[in-house]
């Protein structure tokens, strides 16, 4: 029995890394059967075959650190949430999507703002400060010029890090500035969308080694839309904004949703202490999580909500009647989401 780490998956194959070698696995029947779902990243068992192919069948998952829903990945030791200054311009409600769905899995991202070659730096500033200020760790980089890069190094060393963020923002571009022996594709924005062209299909990891004995280990990873809050109620999304987090207890009404209430302490910090484009983005949001608790009520089922925010945060009730909504409405939802939020 060896054990290994698998860092690319095509199709039924699993390609696991051992002592330098790299082994194409199956799967065993049995974790087939179990439906185990072996992921990227995952640390395995597996039974060489043969040594003169380096071909294996995996027969364990060892247990995760922890993992992630989207992009799948386990045993990560950090999110690097990426976001292009220019082209594509930059989308705020797009960035709060995915450092939203970070608080719910309750990892703290490093956002990494690349192509610094196309803005001056008060542009920067402007868009950087929004997410340093509310306490955001954010690094500057050009994966053109390899500007950044030394201090970018640094908070990848000796750690696992996963990259996400929307296609065309230049994941790709950075693993490969990151690496002298990669050749990741890599593609051009188009001119007429304004838009990445989804280059990158595969999340494959890469070891990099910076210093002799150093072992960094980066996920690229397609590029990607999250799908919309169809999974939260409104009272709860604003657990996910962290600055809101000093400032919503002060509301005149204790189920406030920030919205429309007289005397909201969130709408009476725009824009000191609260950022325009966050509380914006949190309105979008707020839409779609009160489509989810309207096709809940519908539906007519007596279930309460079991999503927890946080630990001392009692369930919350919403009515009597809750429903799974159908797949059809929910996929009508995603495209609608996405077209608005592409502008399409
Ligand atoms: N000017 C400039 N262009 C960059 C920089 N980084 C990447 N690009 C360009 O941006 C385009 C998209 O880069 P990719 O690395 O393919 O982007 P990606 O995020 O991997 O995209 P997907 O694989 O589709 O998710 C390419 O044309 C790159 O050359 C940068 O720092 N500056
Ligand atoms: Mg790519
Ligand atoms: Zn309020």
């Amino acid at each position: 029995m060896n054990k290994g780490k698998v860092f690319k998956i095509h199709s039924d194959f699993y390609y696991v890394l051992s002592n330098s070698k790299v082994f194409e696995c199956k799967l065993k029947e049995v974790l087939k059967k179990q439906k185990k779902n072996v992921v990227v990243g995952d640390n395995v068992y597996f039974d060489a075959i043969s040594q003169t192919n380096n071909q294996g069948v995996i027969s364990e998952i060892i247990n995760r650190k922890n993992e992630l829903i989207r992009p799948k990945v386990a045993n990560i030791d950090q999110a690097m949430l990426v976001v292009a200054l220019k082209e594509p311009c930059i989308n705020y409600t797009q960035i709060d999507r995915f450092l939203c769905f970070f608080e719910y899995n309750k990892i703290k991202p490093l956002i990494c703002f690349n192509k610094s070659d196309l803005c001056s730096s008060y542009e920067i500033d402007k868009i950087v400060n929004i997410y340093e200020d509310i306490g955001y760790e954010t690094i500057v980089v050009s994966a053109k010029n390899k500007n950044g890069f030394k201090l970018l190094q640094d908070k990848l060393k000796n750690k696992t890090t996963v990259l996400s963020g929307i296609s065309g923002v230049g994941k790709s571009s950075i693993v490969n500035s990151l690496s002298k022996n990669l050749f990741l594709k890599t593609n051009t924005i188009s001119k007429k969308s304004e838009k990445g062209t989804h280059t990158t299909r595969h999340l494959q990891m890469y070891i990099l080694e910076f210093v002799k004995n150093d072992k960094t280990y980066i996920i690229d990873t397609p590029g990607f839309s999250y799908l919309s809050f169809d999974f939260i109620l409104p009272n709860e999304l604003d657990n996910l904004f962290v600055e809101f987090q000093k400032y919503k207890d002060k509301c005149k009404f204790n189920n406030c949703t920030h919205s429309y209430e007289d005397n909201c302490n969130i709408i009476n910090n725009i824009p000191e202490n609260i950022s325009m484009t966050r509380y914006q983005s949190y309105l979008s949001f707020l839409k779609e999580a009160k489509k989810y608790k309207d096709k809940l009520t519908y539906n007519g089922k007596k279930v309460e909500t079991g999503y927890k925010i946080n630990q001392q945060k009692p369930f919350v009730k919403i009515s009597e009647k809750k429903r799974v909504p159908s797949r059809r409405l929910q996929k009508q939802n995603i495209k609608y989401n996405l077209e608005e939020e592409n502008g399409i």
